[in-house]
């Protein structure tokens, strides 16, 4: 495993974990982070980091040059939340940061590309249930339909120029060590923060709200099995369907409940409810199990008793 890799986007919540578990895999040396401002004291101290705006192609080339960097993981992104405060703003980075990417691979700087789509490349017209693979795809987010072209770019520089692009269709990731920003999906890191904290918690999202969900662990470890698998076993270059479990804030309250007795809980929905119900309840994610045999670990009664495990810690 010869690699050194770039993550752009390393300060934030998929970032950091990823940069964390990369360089536990690759060395600390090859593991080059990279944001557009300075995160987690850890990675920032536990090998290279350089200030870089994902955006701008001519500082990347620069970093991939002076450290021979042959992967590039793109985790620079605004979520679905901000995106539809900043609708321009939020094209413009989550579209030019992937060109810029795979226009680098196109012209052979590097080897292989990662970067994420999500759930939200789904709308309100999609079946809820068990969503498949391919379906209708009609987003009704600007964070949606960003993630949606992104994926065709990714197919386009595939089948034209041969670019090794991989991605996956993130579900909500819930996490501890970092914390998401922007999104809609947030509450459900939130929660646990506030249970230990406050011991109530004012959800943004009604409690029947069910959306799909995934542990940070198991995110991570999908990315690294989908970068490592055969070329040939990806058959898909759009992005995949991945799935973990799914569950309604009411359900993720109750778990909790059970470690913390006094927990209370209360809803007052914003605009951000509009989002979850154009998002699928779960989704059918067999091709991934089937091309490149993704399992996932972790269901909620784990996550919730390493979450606050970790936060009592
Ligand atoms: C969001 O809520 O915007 C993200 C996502 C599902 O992509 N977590």
């Amino acid at each position: 495993m010869n690699e050194t890799i770039l993550v752009l986007g390393a300060s934030g919540q998929i970032g950091t974990e990823l940069t964390e578990k990369l360089r536990s895999v690759y060395g600390k040396k090859q593991v080059i982070a990279s944001d557009i401002r300075g995160g987690n004291a850890a990675i920032m101290a536990s090998g290279p980091f350089e200030i870089i705006d994902a955006t701008d192609k001519e500082t990347i080339l620069k970093t991939v040059k002076k450290y021979k960097v042959t992967q590039v993981y793109l985790l620079a992104a605004m979520l679905s939340a901000t995106a539809e405060k900043y609708p321009q703003k939020a094209w413009n980075l989550n579209m030019n940061s992937l060109l810029a990417v795979l226009d680098l691979a196109k012209e052979n700087h590097i080897k292989q590309v990662y970067w994420p789509s999500s759930i939200a490349v789904f709308g309100p017209t999609t079946p809820k249930e068990n969503t498949p693979q391919k379906t209708i795809m009609e987003p009704s987010t600007v964070y949606g339909i960003s993630k949606l072209s992104g994926e065709f770019w990714c197919n386009y520089y595939h089948k034209k120029y041969g670019v090794d692009v991989r991605s996956l269709r993130f579900p909500g990731i819930i996490s501890w060590k970092s914390k998401p920003g922007g999104g809609t999906t947030d509450y459900a890191v939130d929660i646990y923060f506030k249970a230990l904290e406050d011991g109530n918690f004012n959800c943004f999202l009604s409690e029947n709200t069910r959306l799909p969900m995934m542990y940070m662990d198991d995110a991570v470890n999908a990315t690294i099995q989908l970068m490592q698998a055969k070329s040939e076993a990806i058959k898909v270059r759009t992005s995949y369907n991945l799935a973990a479990i799914d569950f309604t804030p009411k359900e993720i309250f109750e778990e909790i409940k059970k470690h913390v007795p006094d927990f209370t809980i209360t809803y007052n929905p914003d605009f951000r409810q509009q989002i979850a119900d154009s998002w699928p309840s779960n989704i059918n994610d067999s091709e991934a199990r089937k091309d490149w045999n993704w399992k996932h670990q972790f269901d909620l009664a784990a996550i919730t008793k390493d979450i606050l495990i970790n936060l009592k810690k």
